[in-house]
């Protein structure tokens, strides 16, 4: 396998973040948590590091205190290790003409950095993936076909046609053509290039990795070209040598509350498809250094619980998150949700006590981090579809989130 201390990773870190709101009210996306202990960033970055990829940045719109922390807390490299990653933020305000256009405007607007970083690849991720994938192979083709640009791909099913760019590939992987998330029946039939029934289309993870300098020459030759997908893909099959690269394993894309919600929760079974438990390839966060948790007298069942939660007797939770510094009132039962638990133990800036109270009913909901749920809350999902924003909660596709640091009063009703 090569080494990989010529490839400098670009972590794109979200837009304008609208499709995981509220979870995103108060952070940039990097930084939601995921599995009760880790967040978005740490999936991309653990790659890396496990890949021996050292030096990344992350492109966000805004420079979030947490997210900041958390890198600066979570990624010390040491002197056999001399890596960094670099947050680099969109500099101006949402309305101003500062705000990253899109995928490949981000890379533009911060093209000094990554030059002069001086690597001879860019690799090109997303922050809101979930799965574990040794890059090393990628470069490791890329080099062997000489080619400027490689795209992992994936099969895709047909009734998720049109969220992937699809592409067609010769026998020795040369990308041909290229539709980025064709809508019409007609426009996905023409993009059929799989023999299997179920999954007849090859889809684009949206992971690429690029020459340096043909980065280089394609965004500042083509100044109108602001996505990837959109854009500079199309444009540079018919003009350069652009691979497929083959990649099997587990992969989530988590850009929406449904899909967070759902990826959240397959990891509450036991043998869930992405496994946590690889200790070769861990998963790396903020080592805060937290008691076990204390459940007296609750019934668990699928559950994934994490460290110094405290939880009262007499409750129930079935197939959900509890995550860090989770604190549970005796007889509050749980179902089908994400409790995100909490920064610190004391009260609310209100001096509410976090966490949720005595006798709440919480199911199919999102609570984010500190929240205070005083007794007797019910929370009760909507139909599918459903979107709302009272403020106090917000319904996505029928999900219910409770944003960060939100008081509920006792007995309230959703
Ligand atoms: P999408 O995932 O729909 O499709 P997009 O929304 O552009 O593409 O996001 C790609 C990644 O970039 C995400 O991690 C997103 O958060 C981030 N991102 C988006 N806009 C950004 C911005 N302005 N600044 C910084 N980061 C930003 C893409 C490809 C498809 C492919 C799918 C696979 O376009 O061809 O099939 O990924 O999921
Ligand atoms: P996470 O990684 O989940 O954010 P941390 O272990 O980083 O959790 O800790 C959360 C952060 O919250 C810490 O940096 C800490 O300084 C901060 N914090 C601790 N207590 C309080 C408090 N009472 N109010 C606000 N922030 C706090």
């Amino acid at each position: 396998m090569p080494k990989l201390n010529n490839v400098l990773a670009v972590i794109l870190g979200g837009g304008r973040g609208a499709r995981l709101y509220p979870l995103t009210k108060m952070r940039s996306k990097p930084a939601v948590p995921i599995a009760g202990k880790y967040r978005l960033i740490d999936i991309p970055l653990s790659n890396c590091i496990n890949s021996g990829i050292f030096r990344m940045h992350v492109l966000t719109q805004f420079n979030s205190v947490s997210l900041h922390r958390h890198i600066s807390e979570s990624y010390k490299f040491d002197v056999f290790h001399t890596g960094w990653v670099q947050v680099l933020a969109a500099e101006q305000t949402p309305t101003s003409e500062g705000w990253y256009q899109g995928t490949a405007d981000a890379i533009r607007k911060q093209l000094f950095q990554i030059q002069v970083v001086g690597a001879e690849h860019v690799l090109i991720l997303a922050g809101d993936h979930l799965y574990r994938m040794d890059y090393a192979p990628m470069v490791a083709h890329h080099i062997a076909k000489g080619a400027d640009i490689t795209v992992a791909v994936q099969p895709v099913a047909k009734d998720e046609a049109d969220r992937f760019g699809l592409l067609k590939r010769t026998p020795d992987g040369r990308i041909v053509n290229f539709v980025e998330k064709p809508k019409t029946p007609e426009a996905q039939a023409e993009m059929v290039s799989r023999e299997d029934p179920e999954r007849p289309f090859l889809g684009s993870m949206g992971i690429y990795l690029f020459r340096t300098e043909v980065l280089v020459d394609l965004l500042t030759s083509h100044p109108d070209f602001d996505d990837f997908g959109h854009h500079v893909i199309p444009f540079a099959i018919s003009r350069m040598n652009v691979s497929g690269f083959d990649f099997d394993g587990y992969w989530q894309d988590i850009g929406t509350i449904r899909s967070f919600y759902d990826v959240n929760l397959e990891l509450t079974r036991p043998n869930p498809a992405f496994d946590l438990y690889d200790a070769h390839r861990p998963i790396y966060t903020h080592s805060r250094f937290l008691p076990g948790s204390i459940c007296s007298d609750t019934r668990l069942k699928d559950v994934l619980l994490c460290e110094g939660c405290v939880i009262e007797g007499g409750g129930e939770i079935t197939h959900s998150i509890v995550g860090v510094r989770s604190q549970i009132g005796p007889r509050t039962r749980i179902l089908d949700s994400i409790v995100m638990g909490a920064d610190y133990y004391e009260r609310t800036n209100s001096g509410s006590p976090l966490g949720l109270g005595p006798d709440c009913h919480i199911e199919g909901a999102i609570l984010d981090k500190n929240v205070s749920l005083g007794a007797g809350v019910v929370i009760r999902p909507f139909p599918r579809g459903t979107e709302r924003d009272a403020g106090d909660y917000v319904v996505q596709d029928g999900i219910v989130v409770v944003p960060k640091n939100t008081v509920l009063a006792a007995g309230t009703h959703i």
